[in-house]
């Protein structure tokens, strides 16, 4: 889509390092890591929010999950304990709507999230 910064980086017209990639998905490294490992994960398809997931979706966010528990482990931080976050629009703070999950880890954690 064009204007979507998630879609150009699939494109390959803006750079990012890109730790996987297939068909369905791609994930690279956060441009503003806030732990140690922060990777985002994201359909190539443009999905604009959470809210935007139709049925037909549905492979592809289970998908997205196994490719962020392959990164996890990739990663070393699957047994230490990993979040996986996806922002939901303006007060949750999402600022690029093509929905992506962050996997955080390589720290502790804390509860609430800010
Ligand atoms: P969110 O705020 O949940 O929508 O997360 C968007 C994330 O995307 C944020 O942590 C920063 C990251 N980001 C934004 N623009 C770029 C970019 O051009 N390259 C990379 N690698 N990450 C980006």
């Amino acid at each position: 889509m064009r204007d979507c910064i998630f879609c150009r980086i699939i494109e390959k017209k803006i750079p990012a390092k890109i730790v996987y990639e297939d068909e369905f998905a791609i994930a690279f490294e956060d441009i503003n890591p806030q732990a140690p490992v922060h990777t985002l994960v994201i359909p190539k398809k443009h999905i604009s929010t959470l809210l935007d997931l139709k049925d037909e979706d549905s492979n592809l966010i289970h998908h997205l999950l196994k490719v962020a528990n392959k990164i996890a482990r990739d990663k070393g931080i699957a047994e230490r304990g990993f979040r996986l976050v996806t922002n939901c629009n303006p007060e949750s703070g999402q600022s690029v709507y093509h929905i992506h999950f962050h996997i955080l880890g390589g720290r502790q954690m804390h509860w609430p999230p800010g």
